[in-house]
């Protein structure tokens, strides 16, 4: 039996599989065990570190049960010609999905509208505040890839008129694209923040970014904290240079600054992106398949 090293465990519907095909050992596996791993199993938290790929010295593959894989040194994984996949194309729906439900619930500020129900004060202090409307609005969304695309057929099904900024021009796309992010946020009510984290995408939302979004503009994050100038956003909030945010991902999740949890105008998830039975389970399968693909010298299905 082939053997594999876990960071974490898959959904309990296909980790019986992995276990019944592979000899499974934990993290803290010992030297002499980790000389003869020849996969590992991890996801988009633990990732794979230079050190633990070094300390695997017959690693072939590393399987990760999440799109993003910022958490994976891949380009030294490369160079030891060690491939890498993720789960590209499981979690598209998922992600998007909350990404309209932050936009929503920013915009009509429903957390607060429903405190304000359980703390029993609509009979006795009236109706609650209008808010603003999320449809009919310019979407902004950086990072084109499938989650933006999904997130932009969402939106235009809502009214929302939708433009993008990513790297290049995406070929064929019937949205508007420009060629810079300020720009972008200029023209947009809303900036859903989807692009993978990297050196180059390092809060690329800015300060000045922000501020060309302005006072009645709202940011959703669902891609990774450390795309956005998390003190800037704070003090943009708090100044009323932003009219809010619905964030999914945290620039040292799970820690989230304290200053958030008083603020009306955002919203708050613990990384829920991808987090419902339905795709985990299929994250989980889609891992598996791709280390069946590779011990059967089979073309990998979601190579990163
Ligand atoms: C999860 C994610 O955090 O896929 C990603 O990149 O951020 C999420 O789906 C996760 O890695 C699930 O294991």
């Amino acid at each position: 039996m082939i053997d594999v090293l876990q960071t974490m465990n898959l959904r309990p519907e296909v980790q019986p599989d992995l276990e019944a095909r592979y000899r499974v050992h934990g993290p803290d596996a010992p030297d002499s065990v980790k000389a003869n791993i020849r996969g590992l199993v991890t996801n988009g938290h633990a990732g794979a570190s230079r050190e633990l790929i070094d300390s695997l010295p017959k690693l072939e593959i590393i399987v990760s049960s999440s799109v993003g894989y910022d958490h994976i040194d891949v380009e030294y994984a490369r160079s030891k010609g060690i491939p890498v996949t993720n789960t590209a194309g499981s979690l598209d729906d998922d992600v998007a999905d909350l990404a309209i439900a932050l936009m929503i619930m920013t915009a009509r500020k429903l957390v607060p509208s429903d405190k304000y129900v359980r703390d029993n004060r609509w009979a006795k202090e009236g109706d609650y505040p209008l808010q603003r409307r999320a449809s009919g609005k310019r979407v902004g969304i950086l990072g084109l890839g499938r989650i933006g695309k999904a997130i932009a057929r969402r939106a235009e099904a809502m009214d929302n008129t939708i433009a993008y900024h990513s790297r290049r021009e995406v070929a064929d796309s019937p949205y508007t694209y420009y060629p810079t992010l300020v720009e972008l946020a200029k023209n947009s009510d809303f900036l859903v923040v989807v692009l993978p984290s990297s050196p180059e995408s390092h809060k690329i939302v800015s300060q000045e970014v922000i501020a060309a979004l302005g006072p009645s503009g709202i940011i959703v994050n669902v891609a990774r904290g450390t795309v956005v100038d998390e003190d800037v956003l704070i003090a943009a909030l708090q100044a009323g240079a932003l009219g809010g945010a619905g964030l999914d991902v945290f620039y040292d999740e799970p820690r989230v600054p304290e200053v958030f949890f008083g603020m009306e105008n955002v919203v708050l998830m613990p990384h829920v992106g991808s987090a419902t039975v339905e795709t985990r389970r299929a994250m989980s399968q889609l891992t598996l398949d791709n280390l069946d693909a590779h011990f059967a010298g089979k073309k990998l299905l979601t190579p990163v």
